[in-house]
């Protein structure tokens, strides 16, 4: 069994459809195994994507990812960093594939609905970001 760490972004807190996210998780057959509602500052908000800093989307993503609460989480499956990969789709919406989270729910190629970890090593720095081994069950 493996673990990733994903967000619900502050654009489906928004718009209600963390419900909806959730159930694609789940009925993916994921164990969720962490969750927590969340809404990062500035600051956490540079921490969490520093990877991203020279980028020139940087700015604007840490601006979005900070204006409102997230769901945080902590997923749990065979495979579940390429299998979470693969159910969020394609990181601009208009390029994810059909049963896709973010061709079902994302906006933009920002307001992109979800995150998640895309190697082993950022999952080992991801998890611990945001939850204690307390709160992983
Ligand atoms: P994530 O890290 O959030 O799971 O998304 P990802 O791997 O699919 O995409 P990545 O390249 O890591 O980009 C991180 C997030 O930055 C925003 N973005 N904006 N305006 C732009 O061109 C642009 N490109 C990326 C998105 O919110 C993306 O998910
Ligand atoms: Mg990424």
């Amino acid at each position: 069994m493996e673990r990733t760490f994903a967000i619900i972004k502050p654009d489906a807190v928004e718009r209600n459809v963390t419900g909806q996210v959730l159930s694609m998780i789940e009925e993916a057959g994921f164990k969720i195994v962490g969750m927590k509602k969340i809404q990062l500052t500035r600051k956490q908000a540079e921490g969490f994507y520093y990877v991203h800093a020279e980028r020139p989307f940087f700015g604007d993503l840490c601006t979005f990812m900070s204006r409102g609460p997230v769901i945080a989480l902590v997923l749990e499956k065979e495979d579940a960093i390429s299998s979470w990969r693969n159910l969020m789709g394609a990181t601009n919406p208009a390029n994810a594939a059909e049963g896709t989270i973010r061709k079902k729910l994302g906006v933009s190629i920002e307001e992109n609905t979800v995150h998640g970890s895309d190697a082993p090593e950022t999952a080992a720095y991801e998890i611990p970001y945001f939850f204690s081994a307390l709160e992983l069950v």
